[in-house]
């Protein structure tokens, strides 16, 4: 094989390897729109796996943030499924998730609603955890999911905005049905969200929340009655950043409230650009398994026993022949069907 040869080899493999987690993208139909997204779903995932939301930034990418956050590695280890959706584009040109930036007053497009119907589409198409659906994404993706967080908190259990913020038309409006987890990643350096909020729209967004008052809100909503703070170790010491990390904890349903504070860091992705003492996939992954929602299969209104409640819901489903969901099997047989109803009558009377 001459020199040539082996170098077209080593690309051609280079190319295999670089593409291995590359995927094709999905479209779907919303509110008359054609949205898009791409979708990662690992070899041999149980039903039920969970499925985490990757959000790109504002002029960003879906395919973008797939290459640079590595998510579906860490997907692939760990056996969730992940996508990316694609965010519409605006007056300027730019892709973006619509949260009333004060440049945006004439958008309609509802991502919320978006949003809520992809995560119910791909719970159902793929089998996926109704209770275990996250959300995190980067800048303008973060705080999307803050949004989802205050808008849609029965679908999406725990969300980690990295470099996002609140706005404050949806800070003072928010009423999460139920509390949930919140991570936050940001650098106090960050020129485009800043650390500090800013209070007089000086950068045209609009007026946006402090991030310490929103962890505040979060941890407020959530009861959490105890502060443990720690300083990671700065690993890269020529990143010009180190992390200061405070955890809230004992808040009601066990769940948890964190802040990443990058001292000195920028408006970035640790582990991608930026600072490179952690790699901030790994720990929205970290934070989201540590505040997943144990499911029964049968119970499949989610008050963790078996009842009938559930039998009730189960012969619904049977009768009106609706599409298969895992948690309704009761007997595991890939049917839902009147065998189910006598499975689940036979565990409640103790056969
Ligand atoms: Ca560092
Ligand atoms: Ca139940
Ligand atoms: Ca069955």
């Amino acid at each position: 094989m001459t020199f040539k040869n082996k170098l077209i080899s080593f690309y051609i493999f280079y190319f295999l390897i670089d593409n291995a987690y590359s995927q094709e993208v999905f479209n779907y139909n919303y509110d008359g729109q054609n949205r898009s997204y791409y979708l990662f779903v690992p070899d041999s995932i149980q039903p039920g796996a969970p499925l985490v939301f990757v959000l790109h930034g504002y002029t960003g990418s879906a395919a973008g943030i797939m290459n640079y956050s590595g998510m579906n590695i860490i997907a692939d280890n760990e056996k969730f499924v992940v996508c990316y959706p694609q965010g519409t584009i605006d007056g300027y040109g730019n892709a973006f998730w619509n949260v009333g930036y004060d440049f945006h007053s004439n958008q309609t497009v509802d991502d919320v609603g978006f949003m809520i119907e992809l995560a119910q589409f791909l719970q159902t198409e793929y089998n996926l955890s109704r209770n275990n659906t996250f959300s995190t994404g980067m800048s303008n993706g973060g705080e999307l999911s803050y949004l989802l967080a205050c808008q849609a908190s029965d679908i999406f259990c725990s969300v980690a905005p990295v470099s996002g913020t609140m706005m404050s038309w949806f800070y003072d409006a928010c009423e999460p049905l139920e509390p949930i987890s919140v991570f936050e990643i940001h650098g106090t350096d960050d020129d485009v969200s800043s650390y500090s909020g800013d209070y007089d729209n000086s950068g045209g967004w609009g007026i946006y929340m402090d991030i310490d008052t929103i962890i505040q809100l979060w941890s407020g909503l959530n009861e959490c009655n105890l502060l443990v703070i720690d300083t990671l170790e700065n690993i890269n010491t020529s990143d010009g950043s180190y992390i200061i990390t405070e955890k809230y904890q004992n808040c009601i349903y066990d769940n948890q409230v964190w802040l990443y504070k990058v001292i000195n860091g920028g408006h970035d992705w640790p582990g991608a650009y930026g600072n490179m003492d952690i790699n901030a996939s790994a720990e929205v992954w970290e934070f989201f398994s540590q505040n997943m929602n144990i499911e029964i299969i049968g119970d499949v209104n989610f008050d963790q026993v078996i009842n009938i409640q559930d039998l009730l819901e189960v012969s619904d489903q049977s009768l009106n022949n609706s599409s298969y969901y895992y948690l309704f099997d009761f007997n595991e047989d890939n049917e839902i069907d009147i065998n189910d109803i006598f499975s689940i009558a036979a565990h409640m009377l103790g056969f």
